[in-house]
């Protein structure tokens, strides 16, 4: 068996879960009038009520014991002081760094990486106001209008996600387009109405070998040297890079003067503000840059010097512990009710689901126990009027976070009431459900009450802020990243690296030739994939 199922923490968990787990809300609230107001936590503007989980006050006592016994405030602390603690890659894991203000100083290994870190963020500043001012002229001498970010995984979902949380912020006169896919779709729709001589194109790509940004950044190149007579000093005009290869950035062409680096210590899903940001500081100005910094930072110094007990990210990571094994749930819901924020699922599921997605712990021994749940979710109300189903009524314990905010960006008549009565609405209804008795007290026909019976006790979480701004999705994306770190920690794995994603791109590397040869190439798959690559290359007229 292993440590963690072995330990004093888990076990008491696990009869704690057993004497608690049949608790209804319903009760749990009637019996403790003051558990609204007291099972929360409130910092950097995120107001956390966790009240509405399956949970009694000793609960998060025996989690942070566990945390402890896991010593994850150490491992905690070890990060912040840019210890190798991604053993699998014997990497520092330092995106805190990347928002540390100017008057800190992080020295490692010899160098001080906050002095870097402004460095860079002034350059990026600076490249950022010639660009919106319109001095930055393109090859024909006019300004910039199109920003095409090229990049994958976390060189793209973490720009996406920031650009569209924080259109209320951006120039409207500056569009942007962000080009992740291989499939030539992507490219061809981005700039589709685009005109060259007035696109910039950002090659986002820590590696600068990945073959979905290399193979649209290649095209991006022709199409700009076909639109614009084919000068190659067009490139230095119409192409800047983000990467932390600058052999690959100078072969590509680009002139390293317009290349914004990074570090070996920022993880993909981990680097949105690092120049990985650059799209979103074009897009709003490093002052609002700067701001949402500041929230992502706030919520760095919340999570290493407050108590675990009021901890947000703790309690956070430590809850999504607590349904992963001991409901044995596989899932986890974020409902954001802000349209602003509509990519920030599909951002949460790489963080969270690249990061925790592990079966073996730091030294290579397999798990016994559940790790990273399965982590999705649309923004609300729209999810209400279809999936919201099974949240309520399906077989499946779903614990959802719901995420709300006091004022609109955009206030429009009575919308925003509307929007947030739906957010304590449904959680209300997920905690507390319908009972028979109500049914039956409402004259209800015995035949549908079956069917409109909802059980209840759906845990969920709310996270209120005052309004979404640069630095309140700061602190709300740094308290995911230390919510995936606590849970890594409980697990004992290594929540920064990502080898489940090298295999598929071995074996696409060794079937492109297969499908492109003019030949017929000897093929020694299994019957399956012989068959599928036999018949694509028949309908593609090669024998
Ligand atoms: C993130 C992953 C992965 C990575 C992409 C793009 O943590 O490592 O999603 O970001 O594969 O990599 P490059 O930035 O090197 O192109």
């Amino acid at each position: 068996m292993s440590e963690l199922r072995e330990s004093e923490a888990f076990k008491t968990l696990e009869s704690h879960r057993a004497d608690t787990g049949g608790l209804h809300l319903r009760d749990l609230f009637a019996e403790d009038p003051s558990r609204g107001t007291d099972l929360v936590a409130e910092a950097c503007g995120l107001y956390f009520d966790y009240s509405k989980n399956r949970i009694t006050r000793e609960t998060i006592g025996l989690l942070t014991a566990l945390a402890r016994d896991r010593r994850m405030p150490e491992r905690r602390d070890a990060m912040f002081r840019g210890e190798h603690i991604n053993v699998s890659e014997d990497r520092a894991v330092l995106h805190v760094a990347l928002r540390m203000p100017r008057s800190r100083s992080l020295v490692v290994d010899g160098v001080d990486v906050v002095r870097e870190v402004h460095e860079v963020l002034d350059r990026m500043a600076d490249f950022s106001e010639k660009v919106r001012s319109g001095e930055w002229k393109g090859q024909t001498g006019k300004p910039i209008r199109r920003i095409v970010n090229i990049g994958i995984g976390g060189s793209d979902l973490g720009p996406v996600m920031a650009y569209e949380a924080l259109k209320d912020y951006s120039r409207r006169d500056l569009e942007f387009r962000f080009v992740s896919n291989v499939d030539g779709t992507d490219f061809y729709e981005a700039t589709l109405d685009a005109d060259p001589a007035e696109t910039l194109f950002i090659v986002s790509s820590k590696t600068f070998t990945t073959l979905e940004t290399m193979t649209n950044a290649h095209t991006a190149r022709q199409w700009v040297l076909d639109g614009l007579g084919g000068d190659e000093s067009a490139i230095a005009k119409h192409f800047v890079a983000v990467s932390t290869n600058a052999e690959g950035v100078a072969g590509f062409g680009i002139d390293t003067g317009n290349m914004f680096g990074f570090w070996e210590w920022v993880g993909g899903r981990y680097s949105m503000d690092s120049a990985i940001g650059l799209s979103t500081m074009l897009a709003i100005g490093p002052d609002r840059f700067a701001e949402m910094l500041d929230g992502f930072h706030a919520m760095d110094e919340h999570f290493l010097e407050t108590n675990l007990e009021t901890n947000l990210p703790v309690l956070h990571g430590l809850l999504t512990v607590w349904y992963r094994n001991f409901f044995e749930a596989e899932t986890h819901a974020v409902f954001p009710y802000s349209e602003y924020l509509h990519r920030f699922p599909a951002y949460l599921q790489q963080l969270t689901m690249e990061s925790n997605g592990k079966s073996v712990t730091l030294d290579g021994a397999r798990v016994d126990y559940g790790t990273g749940a399965i982590f999705w979710g649309e923004p609300g109300t729209n999810g209400q009027h279809s999936f919201y189903q099974l949240v309520h009524q399906g077989t499946e314990l779903i614990p959802a976070d719901f995420i709300g905010f006091n004022h609109a960006l955009n206030p429009l008549g009575n919308h925003q009431d509307l929007l947030v009565s739906n957010v304590f609405a449904q959680t209300e209804a997920l905690a507390f459900g319908k009972t028979v008795e109500q049914l039956r007290a409402e004259g209800v026909d015995e035949r549908l009450i079956p069917h409109k019976t909802f059980l209840g006790n759906r845990p969920t979480s709310t996270i209120m802020a005052d309004r979404l701004t640069p630095k309140t999705l700061g602190s709300l994306v740094a308290l995911y990243e230390h919510s995936v770190f606590t849970q890594g920690a409980i697990w004992n794995i290594d929540s920064f690296d990502q080898w489940g994603v090298e295999l598929g791109k071995a074996l696409a590397q060794a079937i492109i030739p297969e499908l492109e040869s003019e030949e017929p190439p000897p093929l020694d798959h299994d019957s399956s994939t012989t068959e599928l690559i036999r018949r694509y290359r028949e309908a593609n007229g090669r024998k």
